[in-house]
């Protein structure tokens, strides 16, 4: 009963820590800040471990363990208290200490924030007070006299029936504020009714147009372009970040002879440019999905340097977010024809949310650790000697470029087909180098070229599709492709620590 009553009182400290949050920064309340912290000290084999678990539900597995972490800790603390009343309270203090530590310690939170967590721990102490003390005063109880008895001498005894009621109420009031704190935030956050109202300027220069037969001829290959909804989505950002546009701003600084500071009308106003280009994750596994093409609308990185205008020697731009992550991204890349830029439109939309409303950065042909930085708010124009990124720090590459990569969609590994034709098809990438050729092996017969569908561009990625004359029996699929500067993907096994994942992707399927 004293580990339910600390079970109770944790969730107490929570919920009312969320309520009264919904008045403060949403990344501040506790479980946002202990998991963001968590992810912070996240070394690069468990981020790895993770994202090949977990994929892009790595968010919810880590809540998943935090709160069973929690519920330990509760318990341990519930029974402790029961004991020794003061040592409950150091405990609860300490737990309170860690919160607030992992609070004011995130980037862009103010001191203030930390209120809600202060009062969460104040109703979490009041609410372990309340129902370790119905257990204290519980006579039936074998261990009642060893309890407090002595502290509430005339007090009446408690019956179990009265402490499982008093529990199921507090746990229920928690809940409640925490739903109420959770719709209350909803409906205080302007930032997704601004998105929504946003209209998006006409570009200078518009996408080039689509040319037929991008799509891959075979039925259940993804789709060329990506739907916003279904583009995946990594970030170290537990609570997505809510940035106004009409208080954010750029702020351009470091090695250049003019700091430049760009409002979002400013970037309204500029030559926007609009371009299809296809984003990759280093930590895409072979055959992985953690890649996406979409159309971005932006302003050309090189045309904000250019009024910031680099001194000579930097050789890199670190672009840092709203929340604390940062990229490095060699400045040459940003200043040559390839269009990097400051997107504030994905797929003819303002940028969702979750992929950087109001605005992030992409660039072609670099994975998006080292360059792709949404809700982008800073761009130190500096040196790879002077300084190291979020995930460089952490014991991934400083540098990024994407490795060629061929995967294969349909059909799925360890798929049953029937005897016959069988329609094989996949995507391909190189971005800023193109995909000239993929070939397919099946077992260990001759390599194949495979039928590859309409080029776009050389920064966006390439379908293919192959008509299998299947045998019965197990049979093994491999695919490769080779670059526009004639170089095969290499067979080279590695995985995405630090710098990408490489290999060739092999597909098991059952012929019947
Ligand atoms: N602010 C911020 N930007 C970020 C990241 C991040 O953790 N925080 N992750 C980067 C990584 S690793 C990738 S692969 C891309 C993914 O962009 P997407 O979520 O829009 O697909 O965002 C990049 N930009
Ligand atoms: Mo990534």
């Amino acid at each position: 009963m004293a580990a339910l009553a600390g079970v109770v009182s944790a969730g107490v400290v929570l919920a009312v820590a969320e309520l009264v949050g919904a008045f403060f920064t949403a990344r501040a309340t506790p479980l946002i800040a202990l998991g963001s912290t968590f992810i912070d000290f996240t070394p690069p084999w468990m981020k790895d471990f993770a994202i090949a678990t977990f994929g892009t539900n790595d968010k919810a597995a880590l809540f998943a363990g935090m709160g069973l972490t929690i519920f330990l800790l509760a318990c341990v603390l519930g029974i402790v208290a029961y004991r020794r009343w003061s040592l409950g309270v150091a405990g609860v203090l300490l737990m309170g200490a860690v919160i607030v530590a992992s609070v004011v310690t995130r980037a862009s939170v103010k001191p203030l924030d930390a209120i809600p967590s202060l009062i969460g721990t104040a109703a979490g102490l009041v609410a372990l007070r309340f129902l370790i003390g119905k257990v204290w005063r519980m006579r039936s109880w074998p261990d009642a006299e060893v309890g407090r008895s002595a502290k509430e001498p005339d007090r009446p005894a408690t019956s179990r029936r009265a402490f499982f009621a008093a529990t199921g109420i507090t746990a229920v009031g928690a809940a409640v504020a925490a739903t109420g704190g959770r719709l209350l935030s909803a409906a205080r956050s302007n930032v997704a009714k601004a998105r929504e109202s946003l209209t998006l300027p006409t570009p200078a220069k518009a996408a080039a147009p689509v040319p037929a037969g991008v799509q891959s001829k075979v039925p259940g290959v993804t789709p060329w372009l990506t739907p916003n909804k279904d583009f995946y989505r990594i970030d170290t950002a537990l609570s997505v970040p809510e940035v106004n546009a009409q208080d954010w701003e750029l702020r351009v600084h470091g090695m250049v002879e003019q700091e430049v500071r760009l409002s979002f009308q400013d970037l309204l106003d500029a030559k926007l440019i609009e371009s299809h280009v296809s984003l990759t994750c280093v930590s895409n596994p072979v055959g992985g999905n953690l890649a996406g093409n979409a159309k971005w609308l932006g302003m050309p990185i090189r045309d904000v340097l250019a009024m910031a205008r680099p001194k000579d020697g930097a050789d890199m731009v670190l672009s840092t977010s709203v929340d604390g992550f940062s990229a490095s991204t060699p400045i040459e890349v940003l200043r040559d024809d390839r269009d990097a830029m400051l997107a504030i439109g994905m797929n003819g939309e303002a940028l969702p949310l979750e992929h950087g409303y109001p605005v992030r950065m992409v660039v072609p042909g670099l994975y998006g650790f080292v360059s792709a930085t949404k809700w982008v708010v800073d761009l130190e124009v500096t040196r790879f000697a002077d300084a190291k990124a979020y995930w460089t720090q952490r014991g991934w590459s400083e540098r990024g470029p994407i490795k060629t990569m061929a995967r294969v969609e349909v059909p799925k590994s360890f798929a049953k087909v029937p005897a016959g034709k069988v329609a094989v098809g996949g995507t391909a990438w190189a971005q800023t180098r193109g995909i000239t050729k993929v070939e397919i092996q099946i077992d260990n017969g001759p390599w194949t070229p495979v039928e590859l569908s309409t080029e776009a561009s050389l920064v966006t990625w390439r379908q293919w599709s192959y008509e299998w004359d299947a045998t019965p029996g197990p049979h093994y699929l491999k695919v490769r492709a080779t670059d526009g500067t004639g170089e095969v993907q290499t067979d080279k096994r590695a995985d995405p620590v630090p710098d990408g994942a490489s290999g060739w992707q092999s597909v098991m399927v059952t012929v019947e």
